[in-house]
């Protein structure tokens, strides 16, 4: 037992536990750590991902604006989320028919499904889930126009095999993707420890969609703990209001997010970044 950190800018975001298992993949290093307050827990080239028990602050509120506000939510495309926490909560809406999900890393798959079986749960085995090991970036380049109602990114920072997730070639093709009335959602990064890079990203997505919101809530094992997914959508902003039925299918089981969280996490914009947002 020690100190595992990921170390950035100048901070240490630590808990306590130890390795369980380590290794190189083609793209990045894979760990996989048990820690006395989260349970187990995965980083990726020493940068945290995830842990049983708060990985919920993450993926209830990645997913459940998007699934609740699309207009139909038949065909979903997730980007990355290997460890399986994403796809698991899309597939809590009974109205998906088909999920793809495509992760560049084979061995975050392998892992996840070995040490953290509750993250992904019932959606490994789940009819509705196709997943392709491969890159994310070109199947939204591949994908024909309008193919499906919702596309959702759960990369891990802009460095490495993520890189390519903040661009405006790749947001250009998560849009031509999108049926209408389909909604995109990206995580996008801390408004604290990556202003910058949440900053552009927002500002590149409101260029490429016509608009799109940031919402704010707290993942505490990441940098800040502060941090922000980003939602557009091709016709309006029908995020911003949850389909009743889909809210009352998955919020009973939530930990986070409800209708009323998100009402508050879209508001909560920090003073600093709307000024900076709308300068
Ligand atoms: N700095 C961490 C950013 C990680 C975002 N993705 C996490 C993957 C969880 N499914």
């Amino acid at each position: 037992m020690g100190w595992i950190d990921e170390v950035f800018d100048g901070v240490r975001y630590g808990l306590a536990g130890s390795v369980i298992a380590e290794a190189e993949s083609p793209f990045q290093r894979v760990t996989i750590i048990d820690s006395e307050r989260y349970g187990k827990g995965l980083l990726l080239d020493g940068c945290w991902m995830t842990a049983e028990r708060q990985e919920r602050h993450y993926h209830e509120a990645l997913v459940h604006p998007a699934l609740c506000g699309a207009a139909s939510i038949e065909r979903v495309l997730v980007i990355g989320g290997g460890d399986g926490g994403t796809a698991r909560e899309c597939l809590r809406h009974p109205g998906v028919q088909q999920l793809d999900m495509v992760e560049i890393d084979g061995l975050v798959v392998e892992l996840s499904q070995k040490h953290l079986p509750s993250l992904g749960a019932g959606a490994w085995s789940d009819p509705r889930l196709q997943l392709t090991i491969g890159d994310g970036i070109a199947w939204a380049a591949n994908a024909a126009d309008a193919s499906y109602d919702v596309v959702i990114v759960d990369g891990s920072d802009p460095a490495g095999p993520a890189e390519g997730l903040f661009n405006r070639a790749f947001f250009d093709h998560c849009r031509r993707i999108l049926k209408p009335g389909g909604v995109f959602a990206t995580q996008s990064e801390s408004p604290e420890a990556f202003r910058q890079v949440h900053l552009d990203m927002v500002l590149l997505l409101r260029e490429v969609f016509g608009q799109a919101d940031p919402m704010y809530g707290w993942v505490p094992m990441y940098p800040s703990g502060w941090w922000s997914w980003t939602f557009a959508a091709r016709d309006g902003r029908p995020y911003l209001q949850p389909q009743a039925d889909r809210a009352a299918s998955v919020a009973a089981g939530c930990e986070i997010w409800s209708p009323r969280w998100q009402r508050g996490a879209f508001e909560a914009v920090p003073a600093a970044i709307e000024r900076a947002l709308n300068a």
